[in-house]
């Protein structure tokens, strides 16, 4: 019988480790798990894979080096996906030190772990469009890197030091997926789409009055985070290592998530004043949308816009969900948790 293989995966209990175990799961893949501590049992956040006969998690940290060493031993695995990350832009700005230390030096302690412990391993490590900054759309791997918060500039270090220079330097087969925003209902509650989709669920459920964001106009390339998983996989599947960026190629404001998200919902929206004074309001007039700029950021990276096409022609990868059905799961799913909490 052929040997099943062994995936590794940092950030197991995040939205996109979530994802990734199911799907190396049906692949057949033996699948462990780097989780760290927390107050909360992590099974309990990974419900979906958390007993499945094949996963095993390990408690570790992208902190401790002798943990990741335990991990890779306990492991030994064919493939690592490095997905664990201090992922969120904002509180980067808050706590630029612990992003450094988990976004970039995490990544070279593991690297240097594989190095000896599973010198054959494939390695994945999850890059961004955060790295690209202020750079105009569309951009692709050759467009120019121009960070501008503590978390892409992590994220950069880590590119450019540990995915591309120990590739160069030690040879290791090192992938990284450059890749734009991906959501899914299982996305963080603090990232923006989650964020309008669990509010105006409770909006229309009439549990809250008013959604408070900030910047309406920053846009992104929003796909979904099943289809982006696939394309982690495919790049390990290659002969070479390389780096890819991976993205819908269509971009649209928070602005118009909102009034995606609110027609599905059957709440239709029209906006009136500018700036902090800007609001939403329904169809009978009340305010379901306001501004407050303790929700602007530092520095804003404005426009995200990738072009996949290397993906596309060398992966042969493509997403297959659009934004509107994107918009339209995450709603939806949000409507349906909120009801049933509230029934229980
Ligand atoms: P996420 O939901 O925030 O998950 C982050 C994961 O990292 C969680 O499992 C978290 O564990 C773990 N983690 C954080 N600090 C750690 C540490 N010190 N040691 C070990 N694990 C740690 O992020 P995601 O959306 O799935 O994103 C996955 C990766 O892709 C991240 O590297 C992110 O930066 C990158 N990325 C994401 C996007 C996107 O749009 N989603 C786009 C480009 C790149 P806890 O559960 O214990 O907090
Ligand atoms: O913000 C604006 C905000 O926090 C998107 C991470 O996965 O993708 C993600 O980073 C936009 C920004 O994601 C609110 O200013 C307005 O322009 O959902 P977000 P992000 O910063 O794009 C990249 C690719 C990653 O790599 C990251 O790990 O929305 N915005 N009002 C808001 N954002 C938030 N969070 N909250 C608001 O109230």
């Amino acid at each position: 019988m052929k040997k099943r293989k062994r995936a590794l995966i940092t950030g197991i209990t995040g939205q996109d480790g979530s994802y990734l175990a199911e799907y190396l799961l049906k692949k057949n893949y033996e699948v462990y798990g780097l989780v760290r501590r927390t107050s909360l049992d992590p099974m309990m956040r990974i419900e979906t894979v958390a007993h499945h006969p094949n996963v095993r998690l390990i408690y570790g940290n992208l902190r401790d080096s002798a943990s990741i060493a335990r991990a890779l031993n306990e492991s030994k695995p064919d493939e690592i996906y490095n997905l664990a990350a201090q992922s969120d832009v904002g509180i980067s700005f808050k706590c630029p030190e612990e992003t450094m230390e988990v976004n970039y030096f995490g990544l070279g302690r593991l690297l240097i772990e594989a190095m000896t412990i599973v010198p054959k391993a494939k390695i994945y490590h999850a890059s961004t469009s955060e790295m690209f900054g202020d750079t105009r759309p569309p951009q692709n791997e050759t467009s120019k890197f121009s960070p501008v918060s503590p978390y892409g500039v992590a994220k950069l270090m880590a590119y450019e030091d540990y995915v591309r220079g120990y590739r160069k330097k030690y040879g290791m087969f090192i992938c990284s997926g450059i890749l734009f925003n991906h959501e899914s209902p299982r996305r963080g509650e603090h990232f923006v789409t989650r964020k309008i989709t669990i509010s105006l669920a409770k909006i229309k459920l009439g549990l809250q009055q008013c959604l408070i964001l900030g910047n309406l106009n920053a846009r992104r390339d929003w796909g979904f985070a099943g289809d982006y998983v696939r394309a982690m996989h495919m790049m390990l599947q290659q002969k070479k290592p390389g780096d890819y960026v991976i993205a819908t190629g269509v971009s649209h404001s928070v602005r118009d998530f909102v009034e995606a998200a609110a027609a599905e919902l059957d709440m239709t929206m029209s906006w009136s004043g500018k700036g902090t004074k800007e609001v939403g309001k329904d169809r009978s007039g009340n305010v379901i949308v306001k501004i407050d700029k303790k929700f602007y950021r530092p520095r804003e990276v404005h426009d995200l816009r990738g072009d996949s096409s290397k993906a596309r022609k060398e992966l042969n990868w493509k997403p297959e969900l659009s934004f509107t059905e994107l918009v339209r799961m995450m709603t939806r799913a949000d409507l349906e948790m909120i009801a049933t909490r509230r029934r229980s």
